[in-house]
């Protein structure tokens, strides 16, 4: 590559603060409301950047996990399902149909789509290696072009080259290093550029986030790229860390001076592995660097955003790869948050000690469906309280929210709490209306406690509540606002929750 005089991109220019924001906000879906302000996301589209997960398909038919998902998250990554050997198994058959899963996901989630990965030397269908040296460039274009014209308008930021290069910061070798030198790079970020201009191009590595030979490689790499003016928006920072491995290098100075080049910087498949079993100490040292990740990228005005490589252990791929090692995600088997979690959360500003009361971003309500009929008289929400955070909150100041239609028939109301593993007696209830009736919520099932307190971590455990109309008339509660189908315990955002009146978790109908 010929190293011109360098000519910086418009990236460069400076974008207000707050209209990054509201860019991101819109981008990401997320209008975010008080009541929001619990999720990854919404605390950081504050920031004006976006928190995402990678998912994959198989992982979508969990009910529990897919609510978090689609809860939690502004911003989601197919781990595998737009890989070359998924998408163009053979030579000119292409497959589309797992990465469509994933991006109809997120149209239904209001999430933006990282699509990963256009040119890499793994996870390559055999027939690309057989190719005659000529004709891989035309093969790689092909690629390039029809993947990247399919997911046009659904996928906002594409990882085109992954893994370029070794550890030592040579390039690595691939059928498409082999065939082209390093020209194959120019050429796929063009091929990419031309099928969607709009598509924000990244290329992708490991062990690039902090300062160090394999970064300084990207840094040449991405200034000579600028230099010949080859469309290039950003470098990802994959970020599989390691507690035993310590802390990325001055990862903060790493990031600026990619973003001083006018590029943007993302974190892409942000993980933290140890050696099992876990402890105290690492878990705690785990938490630190993910907090260590969130305070860089604050700190870099062009770090759009960061995606956690899964959100949970219970769908890693550390343990097939490093035996012995895991636990390396923000929630663990069981989806449950952990202190790493609650670390992301308040260094993204959602604060872990919020005086009286508890930390008001940290309690979430989950449902889960024991009503077989959505047409009988009955209603029957089953509902539990998570406390995320760091403080312990007092239940006499919850309560919680359960939005319904009350359709025809009797106005009077008979509530019942059928069972609860922190006993009936303390599990308050009633129906009451709105001021201004809502789409599928003209009234909602109120609960609430008589005392009792939830620790950091902890959760009430089921609640099994019950409302019929006194004339016993029926409901069709498949119009509900609060209404899901899922069986299984997962976080519900259309069921709220109020701390001393405040509204702390769920969007309000
Ligand atoms: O998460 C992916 C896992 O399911 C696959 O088995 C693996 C195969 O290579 O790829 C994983 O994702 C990788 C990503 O595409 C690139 N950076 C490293 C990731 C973890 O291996």
């Amino acid at each position: 590559m010929s190293s011109v005089k360098r000519c910086r991109s418009s990236r460069a220019r400076g974008i207000p603060a707050l209209l990054v924001g509201a860019l991101a906000l819109a981008l990401t879906g997320g209008s975010a409301t008080a009541a929001q302000q619990g999720t990854l996301h919404v605390l950081a589209a504050a920031h004006g950047k976006y928190f995402g997960s990678a998912t994959d398909n198989p992982e979508l038919p969990d009910a529990a996990y897919s609510a978090t998902l689609g809860s939690e998250f502004g911003q989601i990554t197919p781990g595998n399902s737009m890989k070359w050997d998924a998408t163009e198994p053979a030579q000119g058959r292409f497959d589309f149909a797992k990465g469509d899963a994933i991006t109809d996901f997120a149209a239904q989630h209001g999430q933006t789509v990282r699509g990963h990965t256009l040119v890499w030397h793994s996870q390559l269908p055999n027939w690309v290696g057989a190719l005659p040296s000529a004709q891989v460039e035309a093969a790689m274009t092909h690629h390039v072009t029809e993947v990247v014209t399919h997911y046009r308008g659904a996928v906002t930021a594409w990882d085109v080259v992954n893994e370029p290069f070794n550890e030592d910061g040579t390039f690595r070798t691939s059928p498409f290093h082999t065939a082209m030198g390093t020209d194959y790079i120019a050429t796929a970020l063009r091929a990419a550029h031309a099928a969607d201009p709009d598509a924000k191009l990244y290329l992708n590595d490991y062990n690039i986030e902090g300062l160090g030979a394999k970064s300084d490689a990207m840094y040449e790499l991405v200034s000579e790229l600028l230099d010949e003016g080859v469309p290039l928006d950003g470098v990802g920072m994959q970020a599989h860390l390691a507690v035993q491995y310590g802390f990325p290098y001055q990862m903060q100075a790493n990031m600026q001076r990619f973003a001083d080049l006018g590029l943007d910087v993302a974190i892409t498949e942000l993980d933290v592995r140890m050696q099992l079993p876990a402890d105290a100490a690492k878990t705690a040292t785990q938490a630190t660097y993910y907090r260590q990740v969130v305070e860089a990228c604050l700190a870099v005005e062009h770090c759009v955003g960061i995606t956690v490589w899964d959100y949970t252990d219970k769908y890693s791929w550390v343990p097939s790869t490093f035996p012995g090692q895991g636990a390396a995600n923000l929630y663990d088997e069981n989806l449950l948050p952990k202190p790493a979690y609650s670390a992301v959360r308040t260094a993204l500003g959602g604060g872990d000690d919020a005086g009286e009361g508890g930390d008001p971003g940290a309690l979430r309500a989950q449902y889960r469906n024991s009503d077989s009929s959505a047409g009988d008289n009955q209603i029957k929400p089953s509902l539990q309280l998570v406390n995320t955070g760091g403080t312990t909150i007092s239940l006499s100041d919850v309560t919680v929210r359960y939005w319904f239609t009350s359709d025809d028939g009797a106005s009077t109301y008979s509530t019942w709490c059928d069972w609860s593993s922190i006993g009936c007696s303390d599990v308050t209830h009633r129906v009451a209306a709105p001021s201004t009736p809502k789409a599928g919520a003209d009234h909602y099932l109120e609960v609430g406690f008589g005392g009792g307190n939830l620790a950091p971590g902890a959760a009430t455990g089921e609640i099994q509540l019950r409302l019929n109309k006194t004339d016993w008339s029926a409901f069709d509660e498949s119009d509900d606002y609060s209404h899901g189908s899922g069986t299984s315990y997962a976080d519900a955002s259309k069921i709220t929750v109020y701390l001393g009146g405040e509204p702390v978790w769920g969007i309000e109908p």
